[in-house]
């Protein structure tokens, strides 16, 4: 939808910061998504709030309480049509009719059955001045998991891709290649901690035998749970996925394994096809368990699983600074399915940073 015309620079400059704000507890919030909203009067910004973790309470209700009085006349910037059913507390709609707010801007609908511009028309029903659809495609990009989770009733699948100038994700058997360095890592730790569930391979599970876990600095608490695919109970006791599956959730997608018997690691029963995790029901079936967003990490196989599949709704491709496969036998290339040169048809670039000397290309299904 378009913006409504009477939005000016400084309602952009607003929301731009209101979709910042929103940004803190992206992945926190269960299946609710994560809204921003600003209360601004007379170009001071008197409120702020973000969609406290777990769900509750909605941005609009904590903004409205640092504004206090003073959000009588003035314009509140919400990332998210404000909601209009009553939960655990009252619409939030009808609050920020009952504080004295004369104007709100919004930028994405909520497509909730419950909402879906209900919210909306109950502010203009009170004589409130609204204002839909600004920067839309900005806050609809952090909404997006929320958003495809709402409407397909799956995961939303982020597919994280390391590819070295030589356009391998790796090399096979011996030593582990490093393909970013540190600063694209720290970026990866910090998607980590903004998805609901990593998921790798149990290949790359029991090769590289990763952590998977958030290490930021002040981060550490938001490790998201760890998924591998194990269609053939090939996990052993020994890795260090399972060594810490009592701290941070470890769900199996495969039959139960005796061998993680008291690691504290959850089955997770599946459909299979061609002897592999069948996707889409595994999606669906994530997705039903609350799941909103999965980042896939690994390997090459489930990454080209994913996408044959049409199951990827974004890629991260970081590139590398260094070639890894020179001097090395082609045989032990493994070959990433996408490169910045060959991008994926069917998408699109959204937005593109520099981690150090590596390069990050984000695209999302066009
Ligand atoms: C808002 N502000 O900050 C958020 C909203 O289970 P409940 O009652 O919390 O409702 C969940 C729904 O609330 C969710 O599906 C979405 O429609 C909306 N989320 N709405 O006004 C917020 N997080
Ligand atoms: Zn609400």
């Amino acid at each position: 939808m378009a913006s409504t015309m009477s939005t000016t620079t400084d309602d952009i400059d607003f929301m731009k910061a209101t979709i910042r704000l929103a940004r803190r507890n992206l992945g926190r919030t269960g299946t609710n998504p994560s809204v921003g909203c600003l209360i601004v009067r007379d170009g001071q910004v008197v409120g702020r709030g973000v969609t406290a973790p777990g769900g509750r309470p909605h941005a609009e209700p904590v903004a409205l309480a640092e504004a206090g009085e003073l959000a009588r006349g003035a314009t509140a910037y919400v990332t998210l049509e404000p909601c209009a059913h009553h939960g655990a507390t009252p619409p939030c709609a009808r609050t920020l009719i009952s504080a004295g707010i004369a104007r709100v801007v919004t930028a994405v609908v909520d497509p909730d059955e419950r909402v879906n511009s209900k919210g909306h028309a109950m502010l203009r029903e009170a004589g409130v001045v609204v204002e839909t659809g600004l920067l839309e495609a900005e806050a609809g990009h952090d909404l997006a998991p929320y958003l495809v989770h709402k409407s397909l009733r799956r995961s939303f699948v982020t597919l994280k891709l390391a590819v070295s100038p030589d356009g391998l994700l790796g090399l096979r058997g011996g030593r582990q290649v490093a393909v970013t360095g540190t600063e694209a890592r720290t970026q990866v730790h910090l998607m980590r901690a903004e998805h609901h569930a990593i998921l790798i391979g149990a290949g790359t599970a029991i090769e590289d035998d990763p952590e998977l876990t958030c290490r930021l600095a002040g981060l550490e608490d938001r490790s998201p749970q760890r998924i591998v695919l194990d269609a053939h109970a090939r996990l052993h006791a020994g890795l260090k996925l399972v060594t810490s599956a009592r701290e941070t959730p470890l769900l199996v997608a495969g039959p139960v394994n005796p061998a993680l018997a008291d690691s504290g690691a959850e089955f997770l029963a599946c459909e299979y096809a061609d002897g592999r995790v069948a996707l889409p029901e595994l999606l669906e079936d994530l997705g039903a368990r609350g799941v909103q967003s999965v980042l896939v990490e690994g390997g090459a196989r489930v990454a080209e699983a994913f996408l044959a599949a049409g199951l990827v709704d974004r890629i991260a491709l970081f590139t590398g600074a260094w070639r890894v496969g020179d001097g090395v036998d082609p045989a032990r290339h493994v070959v990433s399915p996408i490169t910045a040169a060959t991008p994926p048809k069917g998408y699109g670039l959204t937005s593109t940073g520099a981690f150090g000397q590596d390069r990050l290309h984000i695209y999302d299904r066009a």
